[in-house]
């Protein structure tokens, strides 16, 4: 155990139901936070719902919290209303939560999405400049900028994990380079957490795959080291699909079918 309180936000959502189980270990208390239905407590948790655009309900939300994991917000592509609302404004209460409450690090769900735009023929890294492929990208990036201003500012440290496709088991060709196992998502978010110092940091989250599109070669520091690989799954994914369409910008763009979502409605 190395934290008193650690806080988990978007704990009803795919990734938070995991980490939710797994975190407990790490921290005295888990307060568990979500917008959504949270069950019940277990030993071990606080249940705290809260809307993350409601600032008020943010700043108790951060009271007496060591560290946040935050998930919470809109996780896929959207209309611009509701984006706005939880990942721009959204975070922005997080981190101003954060700020008057002095909390000391934010582990920040971020996404690939963030880079969605390069080309699957291209291999980036956290200091290559971002090209969202949509909205939902794009107010990921506003939030690792943010999560910048207010370490440069303020010296809240966060690490700003570019999640790739976090599943029980990789379902298609592209999540052959993209996918991160549970086991794997937990080490990740554990060495965020711990590591002595990480200021400003920036990783992608993936598994040791053998194919991969990404670089966090300049976040040895944060010690992340995975065990898991898509490669076991090769053979089954390759059959399901022997002949993918090398037109198609799902297949050449990183972000998949989120770069051909087009404008939201
Ligand atoms: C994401 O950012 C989404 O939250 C998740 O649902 C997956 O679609 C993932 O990216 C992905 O790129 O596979």
């Amino acid at each position: 155990i190395r934290f008193h309180r650690v806080l988990l936000t978007g704990a009803a959502g795919g990734l938070g139901r995991v980490l939710r189980t797994r975190l407990k270990a790490y921290c005295s208390v888990l307060r568990v936070s979500d917008r959504e239905a949270l069950g019940c407590a277990e030993p071990g948790e606080e249940l705290c719902p809260a809307q993350l655009e409601d600032a008020g309900a943010m700043l108790r939300l951060l009271e007496g919290v060591q560290a946040v994991v935050h998930l919470g917000g809109v996780s896929t592509e959207q209309p611009w209303e509701p984006i706005l609302q939880a990942n721009i404004v959204g975070v922005y209460n997080l981190y101003e939560a954060a700020r008057k409450q002095g909390v000391g690090r934010v582990v920040f769900a971020s996404s690939n999405h963030v880079t969605g735009f390069y080309r699957q023929d291209q291999v980036v890294g956290p200091d290559d400049p971002v090209r969202p492929d949509g909205l939902y990208g794009l107010s990921k990036a506003f939030g690792e900028n943010l999560a910048r201003l207010y370490f440069d500012r303020y010296g809240i440290e966060s690490v700003c994990l570019r999640i790739g496709s976090s599943l029980a088991e990789p379902r298609d060709r592209r999540m052959l380079a993209t996918w991160m196992s549970h086991d794997d998502l937990e080490r990740l978010v554990v060495a965020s957490l711990t590591a002595p110092l990480v200021g400003h940091s920036t990783l992608y989250g993936i598994s040791d795959n053998a194919a991969t599109w990404w670089d966090n070669r300049l976040a040895r520091h944060i010690g992340y080291r995975p065990q898991d690989s898509s490669e076991p799954f090769r053979a089954r994914i390759e059959a399901a699909d022997p002949h993918p369409d090398i037109s198609d910008p799902a297949v050449i763009y990183q972000g998949g079918a989120f770069v051909r979502t087009g404008p939201p409605e």
